[in-house]
């Protein structure tokens, strides 16, 4: 077994020596925050408390840059085929403390897989997440940086090629519910805020050997446990479930929010879970990542937020670090009205392209993606401030404010009352335009012009 090559006693990014400073709008060039001002107070919060930044451990120190058709590209050398596991395990824990604390985001995010090697057997694994999970609580009262979530890799192995809870072998379900324990209480060991399950794994490939009713009530089962193994060790944080329509399997039963949202009330689940929503996963379910975040806060079901993007040129989940200030803001703008994230936070769930092969490029990744939702808050707090869109939207929907909508909505008005009146009263109500060209317009009025 060979040692881990890494910058000695400098650390494994050594050309980043100091934590990446904010420098505004002057500073022209070098590694440094243009808008991300952790201190700045926006609508009365600290930026770093409104956006509440997330580094994921899979994409960033568990993966070396490998796709379908080539190998990993990347210069991780804590990923070494040939290092002991356990002392890999350790660099890559080290490797990822020293970025958290140089980009001087606050939280982390992780699969029990990213941070510990599998063992031999379940009981193996679970003592080297446990060994892990130690170091981690180390280095975290150390740094200062918390957990904002944890989960279990459930999709990767083998035995979950035919899914996880919804596997027809009921010692796969078991095997992930031992999983999912551990993760969950390793989740809990290390403060984390919030605990999430993405079926990567829990939909099918063909209708042709599958019992889709079998399998949801499979999965309702599954939640039911971690609801009671929550209570039993008192985590207290939310549990969210993350949508998304598919990839790998063909079909994810989790497929957006509003199809999450339906399944929790159908087996009583409604109060139990929330979503963590990605930006990737709702325009691979063919809607914008607006559409996913207003449906959630809408429905009060808003947990987290992957932010990342995809690229209109291809169908698959890029997980792109997010450059568009536009699509931000909406997102933000629906998170503010209704009262910012709770204990959710963004978590950059991104990866960098296969050619960003330098660690300095996991730098460059974040720090625009973070800067870009700092411009993205700044400017959804002034679309809040302006309040056109807040009016706009009052004025359309005030009819249901006169004595004929609350007589509607409060079950008084029947059908055929309805009838009686657009007969006896003549209704004949003029279509009132939508304004849309108008409020784009206003949103492009508070982007281009908010400071
Ligand atoms: C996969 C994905 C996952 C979840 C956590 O598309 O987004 O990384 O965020 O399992
Ligand atoms: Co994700």
């Amino acid at each position: 077994m060979n040692a881990v090559q890494s910058g000695g006693n400098e650390g494994f990014f050594a050309e980043v020596p100091e934590p990446v400073p904010y420098a505004g709008s002057g500073s022209p060039d070098g590694l440094a925050y243009r808008v991300y001002d952790p201190e700045r107070l926006v609508g009365g919060e600290r930026m770093e408390d409104h956006l509440r930044i997330a580094v994921c451990y899979w994409h960033s120190f568990a993966w070396a840059g490998s796709d379908v058709f080539g190998a990993g590209t990347f210069d991780r050398p804590w990923l070494a085929a040939d290092l002991d596991p356990m002392e890999a395990a350790h660099a890559k824990q080290d490797a990822a403390f020293e970025f958290f604390e140089k980009l001087g985001t606050p939280f982390f995010t992780f699969h029990d897989a990213d941070m510990a090697p599998a063992g031999r057997d379940f009981a193996e694994s679970r003592s080297n997440l446990e060994r892990m999970v130690e170091r981690a609580a180390a280095k975290m009262a150390q740094t200062g940086v918390r957990l904002l979530w944890g989960t279990a890799n459930l999709f990767s192995h083998p035995r979950y090629a035919a899914g996880a809870a919804t596997n027809p072998d009921p010692e796969v379900f078991a095997y992930a519910a031992a999983q999912v324990c551990a993760a969950l209480d390793a989740t809990h060991r290390l403060g984390g805020e919030n605990y999430v399950l993405w079926g990567g794994r829990e939909g099918y490939e063909t209708l042709l050997n599958t019992r889709m009713r079998q399998e949801k009530d499979q999965l309702a089962r599954f939640l039911e446990l971690v609801v009671e193994h929550k209570r039993d060790i008192g985590f207290t944080g939310p549990l969210l479930i993350e949508p998304k329509p598919q990839e790998p399997t063909k079909h994810e039963y989790d497929y957006d929010t509003a199809t999450v949202h339906g399944f929790l009330q159908r087996y009583g689940l409604q109060d139990e879970f929330k979503v963590n929503i990605e930006g990737n996963h709702a325009t691979l379910a063919g809607h914008s990542f607006h559409h996913e975040v207003a449906y959630a806060v809408e429905h009060g079901l808003l947990g987290s937020i992957d932010a990342n993007r995809g690229d209109p040129q291809n169908g698959w989940d890029t997980d792109q670090f997010p450059t568009s200030v536009e699509e931000l803001s909406l997102v933000l703008f629906e998170i503010l009205r209704t009262g910012g994230l709770g204990s959710g936070g963004f978590n950059f769930d991104t990866k960098l392209r296969r050619q960003s092969m330098d660690r300095i490029d996991l730098f460059h990744g974040h720090v625009g993606g973070v800067d870009t939702l700092a411009r993205a808050l700044l400017a959804a707090q002034a679309l809040i401030d302006d309040g056109a869109l807040e009016r706009a939207r009052a004025d359309r929907y005030a009819g249901w404010d006169s004595e004929l909508g609350r007589s509607i909505h409060g079950g008084q008005a029947s059908l055929s009352e309805l009838a009686r009146l657009a007969s006896d009263e003549a209704i004949d109500p003029p279509p009132s335009s939508g304004r849309q060209e108008h409020l784009e317009n206003e949103v492009n009025r508070v982007l281009w012009f908010e400071r």
